[in-house]
């Protein structure tokens, strides 16, 4: 057996030597920072510690299957004492939207290439697909036991956070994961059913509104989506029902990046996705948001006639750019 590296033998040694732990990740959880928080509740209590999870957001309700689910607390603040806080899946400590964390012996565990190193011990691993490949081999080290609930959560994260095997960062480690997974007997392809088989019907209508609506531009490589209240309403959904619906244009073999227009009373939110080196980050930032290479965001408070032909323009570029 390979000898533990730093950072992971002194987030192991520090869950060894305490009792009590507060678990937490990022506000509008997914499927990662929900598997790993449960899967990693579900080692330290095996090992006789006390684990509490909050975060600040219900999870969405397709994730209701997973085991243990109804264990996670939703809190805006924590006031009770622990031994260390895991923040899993989080860039920043203010992306859990949970207060009373500062001040507290902070463990960062994370996969994200912007983290800002906040923990008091920091594990940071950009080249895990998602965090939970990172807690299972903090699970490993604890010397817990894979159970078929703690394999189903660490599959969960996995399948959702590579996009079903789909993004980079896939290695044979994570394939390693999976089998062993498996090997606990989980059914992976009910699993892939509760994720991606259990929308509900008003998602199925609004998804087909949006596309009917659809608008190309620039040679058919961006996909420009629009979204009122009014579309929520007609076709009976929910913000849930959102989740990653701004991917659906990039099935598209032309389609390059897309923006997706949310009118809301604050003006205009916009999400930009987009395909292989098309820097979509550098549009947002120029229109003062932020996020990653292929998928970032921003408002814009009193959009202008001209505010839509502005962003076309600046997402062209950056197809431009990325061709050359
Ligand atoms: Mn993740």
């Amino acid at each position: 057996m390979t000898p533990l590296h730093a950072d992971l033998s002194r987030v192991r040694d520090t869950l060894l030597q305490g009792h009590s732990f507060l678990l937490t990740s990022h506000a509008r959880p997914d499927g990662d920072s929900l598997g790993s928080q449960l899967a990693l509740a579900g080692a330290l209590q095996q090992l006789g510690k006390q684990v509490r999870i909050i975060n600040s957001d219900p999870a969405p309700a397709l994730y209701a299957f997973l085991p243990d689910m109804s264990t996670i607390e939703i809190a805006a603040a924590v006031e009770d004492p622990f031994d260390a806080v895991v923040v899993l899946e989080c860039s920043t400590l203010s992306r859990p939207g949970v207060a009373g964390l500062k001040g507290r012996l902070l463990i960062n565990i994370d996969h994200h290439a912007d983290n800002v190193m906040y923990g008091d011990i920091n594990w940071h691993d950009v080249s895990a697909c998602a965090c939970a490949e990172m807690v299972f081999e903090l699970i490993e080290a604890l010397g817990a036991h894979l159970t078929p609930a703690l394999a189903t959560h660490l599959y969960v994260a996995i399948l959702t956070d590579t996009g079903s095997f789909r993004h980079a960062h896939i290695t044979a480690r994570t394939f390693e994961i999976c089998r062993r997974v498996a090997e606990t007997g989980v059914d992976a392809a009910g699993v892939a059913a509760q994720v991606y088989n259990n929308s509900s019907l008003g998602r199925l209508r609004l998804t087909g509104m949006l596309l009917d609506q659809m608008q190309l531009e620039h040679d058919q490589r961006i996909a420009v989506l629009t979204l009122n209240d009014a579309m929520l309403a007609e076709a009976g959904c929910d913000s849930d029902d959102l989740e990653g619906i701004v991917n659906l244009p990039l099935a598209a073999r032309d389609v390059r990046a897309v923006i997706f227009l949310k009118e809301t009373d604050d003006g205009l939110r916009v999400s930009l996705r987009s395909k292989d080196a098309v820097d979509v980050r550098q549009v947002a930032v120029s229109f003062g948001g932020g996020g990653h290479l292929n998928a970032a965001g921003f408002t814009v408070e009193h959009p202008t006639p001209e505010t839509r032909g502005q962003m076309i323009a600046h997402v062209a570029t950056a197809i431009t750019d990325s061709d050359t």
